[in-house]
């Protein structure tokens, strides 16, 4: 017999693979694992007749002789199936988009690629052979690739796994279902959370940074509580967000954490109550407190612990050049050229900013045929700066309501440097990992 599987609690990236395993090498058997995660549960439900899964506890029964295994590489992650393989040395070939590097499964071959979902490596097969999915099995297909991508968005994402998802819309994925498969907040009981807990926010800025907290009681755990709070990260968007939650029925304090900015390290941070996870995702659970002190306690902690965001004068442009009100358009026109820059801030006599003269400003002299005439006709009179010690949320404030390109940044009374859009949208790409929490295999 051969078989397939994937890890153990079976996610939506692991159903994927495992559908296109089906199709692909018809002679092969689909494992169930034990269990399946959460957020697979629907669809699982709905399409579990498309996979014709057997138990690992029939492996028992057959010689095993080949075995793929999809979305692990970890012999832990496939213990419940492998235990109950009883002949030796079958032949097992992997398929897996993590990194190999540490793949302790012996003698295995090791196939896949760094695409966002595995799905989409079995996908790119499928497709180099011409085959055809029924539409509900290119819906289960496609609701693993966006799972593992956050619906194509993450920092992991490659051209394969649109390539593989635009196949699928082809072979009549339906959307409909793929959205509602991946809505993870549908219980009526994490609602009732949800519509509690947004009354109940409150926004501190600590350090310069957006975050969110909330503090709510509740008569016993409801499952699936990390998908609420991650809802409400959704809605508000802070840098971080703390939720807290005192279950009455066990005493126990649960911290659920989620932060969109590598400098809140949460994994660190709740190492301090015993918790952990992730740096932008992290819980922990505190027995033996009682709930609205340790709120408290926790809020005057994160003053002292959370790291200070990032300002204006951690990103602007320094040593900047500036013009004075008497020169040319001309002048000013070479001088941007010179220093490759959209725009100058203007000095008066006094050496006192009185305005900001860019290239749109120039153009109009130009057309005008005006090019000899002094800075102060064509200048902006009221240039737009802010203090040195603005967070890149006030920048961005500052962008769009002013429709602006460049900020000048000054520091007690002196020019110092410049912010410019792009090196705002620089700084926002570079900073990584900001990989979105979530469905992390
Ligand atoms: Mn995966």
């Amino acid at each position: 017999m051969n078989i397939a599987f994937g890890h153990s609690n079976m996610d939506l990236d692991c159903l994927g693979s495992l559908i296109f395993v089906k199709k692909l090498y018809p002679d092969y058997r689909l494992v169930r694992s034990r269990l399946i995660h959460p957020a697979a549960a629907h669809l699982y439900e709905f399409y579990k007749g498309y996979f014709d899964f057997i138990n690992p506890k029939d492996l028992e029964k057959g010689q095993i002789e080949n075995i793929i295994i999809v979305d692990t590489c970890v012999a832990e992650r496939v213990r419940e199936y492998l235990q109950f393989i009883r002949n030796s040395e079958p032949a097992i070939r992997i398929i897996d988009h993590h990194n190999t590097e540490n793949c302790d499964i012996l003698g295995a071959r090791l196939e896949g690629s760094r695409f966002g979902a595995n799905t989409s490596f079995l996908g790119k097969l499928a497709m180099e052979r011409g085959l055809t999915l029924l539409p509900e099995e290119a819906t289960i297909a496609l609701t693993g690739i966006f799972a593992d991508t956050g619906r194509l968005i993450y920092e992991n994402v490659c051209p394969e796994d649109f390539e593989v998802a635009a196949y699928l819309l082809d072979m009549g994925a339906s959307l409909k279902l793929v959205k509602s498969f991946l809505e993870t907040v549908k219980e009526d009981s994490q609602i009732e959370v949800l519509n509690r807990l947004l009354p109940a926010l409150e926004t501190k800025l600590i350090q310069g940074n957006a975050v969110l907290l909330s503090y709510l009681e509740l008569e016993e755990n409801v499952s699936g509580l990390s998908a609420v709070v991650e809802k409400v990260m959704e809605l508000q968007n802070p840098d971080a967000y703390f939720a807290i939650f005192y279950i009455a029925k066990t005493r126990t304090v649960q911290l659920i954490a989620r932060s969109q900015r590598s400098r809140i390290d949460l994994h660190e941070l709740l190492q301090a109550y015993g918790g952990g996870g992730h740096q932008l995702a992290a819980a922990a659970k505190i027995q033996g407190r009682e709930g609205t002190a340790f709120y408290e306690e926790f809020i005057a902690s994160l003053e002292k612990s959370l790291a200070p965001a990032v300002r204006a004068r951690d990103i602007m442009t320094k040593g900047v050049r500036t013009i004075h009100e008497h020169k040319s358009l001309l002048e000013v026109s070479m001088l941007l050229e010179e220093i490759e820059l959209g725009g100058v801030p203007v000095l008066n006599d006094q050496e006192e900013l009185c305005g900001f003269i860019g290239l749109k400003n120039i153009m109009k002299g130009r057309k005008a045929g005006a090019m000899k005439a002094p800075v102060t006709a064509y200048m902006s009179r009221q240039p737009v700066w802010a203090d040195g010690s603005i967070t890149l949320r006030e920048i961005e404030r500052i962008f769009y309501k002013h429709h602006i390109g460049h900020l000048i940044i000054m520091e007690n009374g002196k020019i110092e440097g410049i912010v410019t859009r792009w090196d705002y949208l620089q700084f926002q790409k570079s900073r990584s990992p900001e990989e979105k929490p979530g469905i992390k295999s």
